[in-house]
């Protein structure tokens, strides 16, 4: 599953990914992981801030709620539509905002985890098509356990 677009298909609806995905994994894995997998943090409020045409990098803001009963780990993200994502903080350093790779980020059972804009957010770097405003970016946050969490997100000047 890992390294794999398979379970992507772009015109299919969320809820049959993730029952795409709860089979891969019933599948895949087997008492190692329990019932508790059934459960996805959900993506919502996901949005990728337009750019110029041209530009090398666009940023994407969202909040991951996790109504599991398990926290989660996220540790990477993935694009169909950009060359090089990356998860990114923005800090205040005396007074000098800095960008950094944020690491591994822990969102608690029942808690979330907000993207946005002067703290944590998608670096969306070398984009491989254009996106302008009212396109759509193909995205997948990555957690500790290998879990993808499917996002199509809306290109707009501000956030929705
Ligand atoms: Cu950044």
């Amino acid at each position: 599953m890992r390294n794999s677009w398979g379970a992507w298909d772009y015109h299919r609806p969320m809820n049959v990914l993730r029952l795409s995905m709860g089979l891969m994994l019933a599948l895949s894995s087997s008492a190692a992981v329990g019932a508790e997998t059934d459960c996805v943090p959900l993506i919502e409020k996901a949005w990728v801030r337009a750019a110029p045409p041209g530009a090398s990098t666009l940023a994407g803001y969202l909040v991951l709620r996790n109504p599991c009963a398990m926290a989660v780990d996220v540790v990477d993200v993935e694009s169909l539509d950009f060359g090089m994502p990356m998860i990114h903080r923005t800090e205040q350093v005396d007074g000098v905002s800095r960008m950094r790779p944020a690491g591994k980020l822990q969102v608690p059972a029942g808690g979330e985890l907000r993207f946005e804009p002067n703290g944590l957010h998608l670096m969306l770097m070398k984009p491989l098509r254009p996106l302008a405003e009212g396109d759509t970016a193909r995205l997948r946050l990555v957690l500790a356990d290998g879990r993808r969490l499917y996002a199509e997100v809306p290109v707009r000047r501000e956030a929705p």
